[in-house]
Parts: C-alpha cells; sequence; structure tokens
C-alpha cells in the first residue's frame, strides 16, 4: 500500500535559514522546558552530533558549536555523564559567532541507549538520548544474526524506550518467511517491520512509528542500511550513506549531523554502526520474557535450567519450544550483566562463589566467605 511521503520537500533547512526553528518539532517537551527554569539565563539547545570534545547543537536561534565547560569535565563520573546526541543541555549562549558555546548542564534523560565497548571496563558510551523509540535495525542478508539481535534487544528494553525490529534489505531475502520466524521467537512482544529502501513504499511503513514530539534512533551494525531508510523517509540527502558492494561490508562514514527532524514533527536519530556492543546494563527480563516465564513453572526456586529435575526451561527446549542457543545467549548476557547493581562487597562475594563453585561447591564458597567476614570485624 503506498502513502505519499509526507517529508518530501520540507525545507528543514530552509527554517534554520530564516531563523524559525521549532524545539518543540525538536522534541522539546514541557519536561525538559521545567527543568531548563532551574537555569537562568542559560539557553536550551539539543545535541544533533558529536565530534570528540566538539558538539553540535541546535537551539532556537539556529545551530551552534559547543564544548562542555572545565567545571562539568571536572565532576563527571563516567563518559556517559558527557552530553551525547540527543541530550537537552544548557548552554551560556545563542550563537558561536564569538568562539564555542559552553555546555553547563545536561538535563535529565528519560531514556538512553547505552554501549560498553567490549572486553573493556568500565568505557560507556551514550549512543542516543532521550529516545522514545529505539528501531533496532538488521539486514535480512549478511547480518542477520539471531545473536546479535538478542543482545540488541537487551540494551535496548534497560534504555527507557520501546524497541521495535526493522529488518532491511527485504530485496535481497530469498527466505523472507523462515526468517521472520526465526526473528519472532527472538523478539518477544517486540513490534518487526519489514523494509526494503529499493522502492518507495518499502519503508513507508516506519512513519506510523515516528510521532510528533517523539525520538526515534536507528542502531544496528554498519551497512545494515540505517541511513538509507532516513534519507528516504526525509526525502532528501542529508546523510551521506556509503556506497559499496550490496554486502553490509561498509565503513562509517562521519555523518555532519546524526539528529533531525521529519516534518511531522518526529525527530530520528542516525547513529554510526557499532562492530562491538558491550552490555553495559540490560534488561533480560523482557528481552527473555519467554525464558523468565519458563523460570517460573521451574520445581525449584533457584534452578540454574542445567540439570535439575522439574526444570521447565529444559522442558521446553525438549519440547521444541525453546531453542537450546536462545538458552546459551541469555547466558552469555546474564554473566555479563551479573554485577549490575551490586556494590563492590557484593561483588566480591558473587566472584568468589563462582570461584569456589568451580573447585568445591557452594558450601566451601559460603564457609569461605563467612570466615573472611568474620575476621573483618576484629
Ligand atoms: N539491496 C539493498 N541495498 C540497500 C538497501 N538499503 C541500503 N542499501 C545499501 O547498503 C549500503 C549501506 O547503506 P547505509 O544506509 O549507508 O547503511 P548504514 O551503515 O546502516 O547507515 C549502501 O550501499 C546502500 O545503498 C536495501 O534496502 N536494499
Ligand atoms: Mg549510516
Ligand atoms: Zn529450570
Amino acid at each position: 500500500m503506498y502513502k505519499p511521503p509526507i517529508s518530501y520537500n520540507y525545507s528543514f533547512w530552509e527554517d534554520i535559514k530564516l531563523n524559525k526553528i521549532n524545539m518543540q518539532n525538536l522534541g522539546l517537551s514541557q519536561r525538559f522546558l521545567n527543568e531548563s527554569t532551574l537555569y537562568i539565563g542559560l539557553t536550551i539547545g539539543r545535541v544533533i552530533s558529536q565530534y570528540k570534545d566538539l558538539y553540535k547543537v541546535i537551539c532556537e536561534k539556529g545551530e551552534l558549536i559547543a564544548e562542555v565547560s572545565g567545571k562539568f569535565r571536572f565532576q563527571v563520573k563516567t563518559l556517559s555523564d558527557y552530553p551525547g546526541v540527543g541530550d537537552f543541555v544548557m548552554l551560556d549562549r545563542d550563537t558561536d559567532k564569538n568562539g564555542n558555546a559552553i555546555i553547563h548542564n545536561v538535563l535529565t534523560r528519560k531514556s538512553a541507549f547505552i554501549r560498553k565497548a567490549a572486553g573493556t571496563s568500565n568505557v560507556e558510551q551514550i549512543v542516543a538520548a532521550n529516545i522514545d523509540l529505539v528501531f533496532i535495525c538488521m539486514s535480512l542478508n549478511n547480518d542477520f544474526n539471531l545473536r546479535r539481535l538478542e543482545r540488541y534487544l537487551s540494551i535496548a528494553w534497560d534504555s527507557n524506550a520501546i524497541p521495535v525490529v526493522v529488518l532491511t534489505k527485504s530485496d535481497l531475502c530469498g527466505d523472507l518467511a523462515e526468517k521472520l520466524l526465526a526473528v519472532n521467537s527472538v523478539a518477544v512482544g517486540v513490534d518487526v517491520v519489514v523494509t526494503t529502501s529499493m522502492s518507495e513504499d518499502g519503508y513507508l511503513q516506519l512513519l506510523d512509528y515516528i510521532k510528533e514530539g517523539q525520538t526515534v534512533a536507528f542502531i544496528g551494525s554498519s551497512g545494515v542500511g540505517k541511513t538509507t531508510l532516513i534519507n528516504g523517509l526525509l526525502g532528501e540527502n542529508v546523510f551521506e550513506t556509503k556506497e559499496l558492494r550490496n554486502d553490509d561490508k561498509g565503513k562509517h562514514t562521519t555523518t555532519r549531523r546524526e539528529l533531525i527532524a521529519l516534518q511531522s514533527g518526529g525527530v530520528v536519530i542516525d547513529t554510526p554502526g557499532m562492530r562491538e556492543l558491550g552490555l553495559e546494563s540490560a534488561d533480560l527480563s523482557k528481552a527473555f520474557f519467554d525464558i523468565n516465564e519458563l523460570s517460573a513453572k521451574c520445581k525449584f526456586n533457584d534452578c540454574s535450567h542445567t540439570s535439575e529435575p522439574g526444570c521447565a526451561v529444559q522442558q521446553a527446549i525438549y519440547d521444541g519450544f525453546l531453542s537450546l542457543e536462545r538458552l546459551e545467549s541469555y547466558r552469555k548476557l546474564e554473566k555479563e550483566t551479573k554485577y549490575q547493581g551490586l556494590n563492590s562487597k557484593q561483588i566480591e562475594t558473587t566472584k568468589f562463589s563462582e570461584m569456589f563453585s568451580e573447585v568445591g561447591g557452594m558450601k566451601n564458597a559460603r564457609k569461605f566467605i563467612k570466615e573472611k567476614n568474620k575476621k573483618r570485624l576484629y
């Protein structure tokens, strides 16, 4: 079904030139306006791209280049405290004619998609902030990988935004029905949209999800067609796509802008592809809702779903309702996020239990820790 593209011929950049920027169209809601009144004399803006220490920010008077204040830099605790694309920030001026604007504050995020570079500890990074929806983009050809999808879904559920799976390049897929079945078994309770940028009606259904005043982030591996989709929705090549062989093997080309408003009032965020997506925190209870539900039916409350009698998870695998790969994927992600929310003492305890469960079982580990804690009292 073909729907006329509502974003075509929209002269957003004309608006900028004419200083007619409507911050509401850029997602500025009452909630952020209220918070901004705490900062008297500062101007509110939204980060539209970042390059190293410099931020491109859009505010009522137009775009400007900004950097964080020295005090801000001094106070940050983690990388994710720094502004990211989509953040609302408080600036000391509304033009950069006389030098870069200074960012003094980042307004409280209502959501954030955070990645952690795999293998490195504590380097978490804001991929997109203040988003309502996350379009998890995966191509139906080379990039297709259910385990990766589970990873993305786990982070997306944890972000406070609602995930939608966007399958791209359907024109390059010969077994769509089969792939859809597989995706649906993994994307529990999540909308799945099939797209292709090869025809105009192949992606317009995405517009149904991008509501006025809302922000949608396109997330996924490099080369799956995120930028092409967004350009299609905008009806103009605002973002640079990479020309490559149709095989997903693209390199990220830096874009000047990553956040842009659609005529409909919605805002889209294009993100550069991520080769690695480490978990900082994840919500496995939603991403693995099926396993969670099954666990409740296991005979033992602390069932590890390995060899216990009356294990509903193992039964589901046996009956073919759940794949072993999915359970393993769940375990892997669980392990990565295990220490989340624990204090240092709890982490230490957990590590000890693990260590000792390998040697002499949990009993020994508990005893050891008890002894250790006793000694601490004296
Ligand atoms: N066959 C086919 N190629 C596509 C489609 N969408 C994008 N491409 C191509 O895939 C490559 C990568 O696209 P791009 O939008 O830059 O991917 P991104 O890295 O996810 O932003 C480009 O060469 C596009 O022309 C599609 O639906 N079908
Ligand atoms: Mg791109
Ligand atoms: Zn079990």
